[in-house]
């Protein structure tokens, strides 16, 4: 892009975070004469701090395909705007993963890196998440380790990271500012938490060697607020175990493990009739969630979030406000119409500020 903020669009952002913070010391009209004549000269502006926490928290309340909205206002914000050099935001990276996770309460966090500015290109990761495990292809055509991560985990061996050797190898990061090439970056192991798969009655479960780790830290999306382009700012809250239980493991180009689950149960799946699919997604589930709150790593379940989420719903519209929902994301693979989120329509406006996919050019 080139990098120059939308004039409207920040207009419109100052006056919401004004109206949202009713008696501020800088009166919304100033603040707006100093914006226009900033993007007016410079082409951009910059966001104060407060602003840049309240436009960060509001893209949050508004994702659409979001489930876990209800605490958006408890967001932590980490200003990273000034870090230029990979070492810096290798540094800030490290931080946050610290200060996500935790030790098991995790935190919802995010790092807001550098905007595109005229003639300044942000700085990004390549990664789409800041822990991904790789994937490489085997001569018989099968795939060792997360077979949706087999194209990055091309790139960053020709990059030189050398080929991955388990089922649950840390993708290294892959950073990209504009005056240096992109450099790799292992993450380092002590900062990642991971929790080993065990089931509560079905010792098998174990024996597939399963783990996962304890951080869904999103990096490839773009933050947009008032009219500026945020490329770099992972986020993370925790998971809801659906995600892992009945997609990471379980879709074909993912770790395509049911069959596998199916034989540690000894179920039938001499014909779906006996529904050994659904029964083994079930299982699969419990163990997920099982094998977290026994490591003490927060983690939710589908129904209380489904809950929490029409909670959120109410509280919101007793504010005036709509919550922008994508229903085809927010009920969960399993089980959708045994949760409340399943029973209704909801508004879908693309409303701003907000987390847009961001470019992948680079692969
Ligand atoms: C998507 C849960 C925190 C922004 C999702 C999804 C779930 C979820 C289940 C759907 C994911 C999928 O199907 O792949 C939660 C839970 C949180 C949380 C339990 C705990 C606090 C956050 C935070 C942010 C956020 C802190 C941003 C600040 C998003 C966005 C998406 C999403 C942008 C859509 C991602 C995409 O398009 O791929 N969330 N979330 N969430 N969440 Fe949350
Ligand atoms: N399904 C993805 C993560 C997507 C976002 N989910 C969250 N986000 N829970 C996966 O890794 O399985 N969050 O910020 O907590």
């Amino acid at each position: 892009s080139s990098g120059v903020a939308d004039r409207h669009e920040a207009e419109e952002f100052l006056r919401q975070f004004h109206a949202e913070h009713p008696g501020r010391p800088v009166s919304l009209s100033r603040r707006l004469r100093q914006v226009r004549t900033a993007i007016d000269t410079e082409g951009t502006y910059r966001h104060t701090p407060d602003e840049l926490a309240f436009g960060a928290r509001v893209a949050w309340r508004n994702s659409r395909r979001c489930i876990g909205r209800l605490y958006w206002n408890s967001l932590r914000v980490l200003d990273c705007r000034d870090a230029t050099t990979p070492e810096e935001i290798h540094q800030h990276l490290r931080e946050h993963l610290r200060q996500a996770t935790n030790g098991g309460r995790l935190r919802s966090l995010i790092s807001v890196f550098a905007p595109e500015a005229p003639g300044k290109p942000a700085p990004r990761v390549w990664n789409d998440q800041l822990i991904r495990y790789a994937g490489r292809r085997l001569e018989d055509g099968s795939v060792l380790g997360d077979a949706a991560y087999v194209g990055f985990t091309d790139l960053v061996r020709r990059l030189g990271w050398p080929d991955p050797e388990g089922p649950f190898d840390i993708l290294p990061w892959v950073i990209d500012t504009a005056d240096h090439k992109p450099q790799l970056f292992d993450v380092p192991r002590d900062l990642v938490l991971e929790v080993t798969i065990t089931h509560p009655d079905c010792p098998r479960i174990a024996d597939l060697g399963l783990r996962w780790h304890a951080v869904p830290a999103i990096s490839s999306m773009r933050l947009r607020i008032g009219g500026m382009d945020y490329p770099l700012a992972p986020f993370n809250g925790w998971y809801m175990g659906t995600e892992i239980g009945a997609r990471n493991f379980v879709d074909e180009g993912r770790y395509n493990l049911l069959h596998d689950v199916a034989a540690c149960f000894g179920m039938d799946t001499s014909k779906e009739s006996t529904l050994w699919r659904d029964r083994a997604l079930v299982e699969l589930n419990v163990a997920v969630l099982h094998s977290f709150h026994a490591a003490g790593v927060r983690i939710t379940d589908h129904h209380t979030e489904s809950r929490r989420f029409l909670t959120h719903v109410t509280k919101e519209e007793g504010q005036g406000r709509t919550v922008p929902t994508d229903w085809s994301w927010i009920v969960p693979p399993v089980s959708g119409g045994i949760t409340p989120v399943f029973h209704r329509y909801y508004d879908d406006a693309d409303q701003r500020p907000n987390f847009y996919p961001g470019d992948t050019a680079h692969y």
